[in-house]
């Protein structure tokens, strides 16, 4: 079993997502912030930006949606989450094994040395941050358009897509690549697709399934129809 997870399962711990009405992406366009170019031009608003992000995340916890995926994954010999989200909170609802397709907004690193800056935040330094080891500037370890995702990452997600024999695709508009490549690569390898989303997606029409609702009430009812196969079974 293969689940790939967007904005969308976060929505209901209160994170914004990003082309939703209240959405990131409404303030800004995701080509002046989230790229290199970007952020070399203008680092303080890119800064500035996450900043935001990591307050708002700091302030939420995960939702029933993210338990019931940590939950799925104790009952699924073969389980593999990947997640295009940056916030963490697949880890903080348990989930032991998650791959960041595009990084995680907790990280920074240096643009210039590489050196890793997890500095909780960084109002100490005004508002760019600067490598303690060479003076280069400090960046959030996350993929941006333009960026190779990491690599090893993205080949796990992609066999866990072709050899599962089940691919849930949750809470995503499915328009980003490579990641909204996945639901049909599993497709062509045999798997049964299931999209759960609050409204149909470019993909809806090549899933094997839609269903229509919401990531935290709909996953749990998977997890609990599966606790409860279990104890039949035993
Ligand atoms: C790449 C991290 C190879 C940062 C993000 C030109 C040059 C280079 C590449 C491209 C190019 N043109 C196009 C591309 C490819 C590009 C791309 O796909 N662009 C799109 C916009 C067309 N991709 C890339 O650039 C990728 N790299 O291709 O490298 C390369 C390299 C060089 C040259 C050539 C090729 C890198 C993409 C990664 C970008 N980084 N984020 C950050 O977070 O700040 S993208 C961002 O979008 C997030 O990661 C997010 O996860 C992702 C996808 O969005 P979603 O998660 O789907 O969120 P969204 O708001 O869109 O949708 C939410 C969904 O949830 C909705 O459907 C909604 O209905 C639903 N929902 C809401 N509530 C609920 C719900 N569902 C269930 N329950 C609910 N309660
Ligand atoms: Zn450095």
């Amino acid at each position: 079993m293969c689940v790939l997870t967007g904005a969308g399962i976060s929505a209901e711990s209160g994170v914004p997502t990003f082309r939703g009405d209240n959405g990131l992406w409404k303030k800004f366009r995701p080509e002046e912030l989230a790229n290199f170019e970007a952020f070399i031009r203008n680092p303080e608003l890119v800064w500035e930006w996450y900043n935001y992000r990591r307050q708002l995340i700091e302030n939420v916890i995960p939702n029933p949606g993210h338990v019931a995926l940590a939950q799925i994954e104790q009952m699924v010999q073969e389980f593999t989450l990947v997640t295009q989200n940056v916030d963490d909170l697949h880890r903080r609802a348990g989930s032991k094994r998650v791959l960041e397709l595009h990084g995680n907004i907790q990280r920074s690193y240096c643009v210039d040395c590489g050196a890793r800056d997890d500095r909780p935040d960084f109002t100490e330094e005004r508002k760019i941050p600067r490598c303690r080891t060479c003076g280069g500037l400090i960046r959030p370890d996350v993929v941006w358009f333009g960026e190779m995702l990491p690599q090893e990452v993205f080949e796990e997600a992609d066999a866990a897509a072709r050899r599962c024999d089940l691919f849930l695709s949750v809470g995503t508009s499915s328009i980003v690549y490579p990641a909204a490549s996945l639901p049909m690569v599993a497709k062509q390898s045999g798997a049964y697709v299931i999209e759960v989303n609050v409204e149909r997606t470019d993909l809806s029409g090549r899933m094997d399934q839609t269903l229509i609702g919401k990531a935290g009430e709909i996953l749990p009812l998977l997890a609990e129809s599966m606790i409860s196969n279990r104890r039949v079974q035993q």
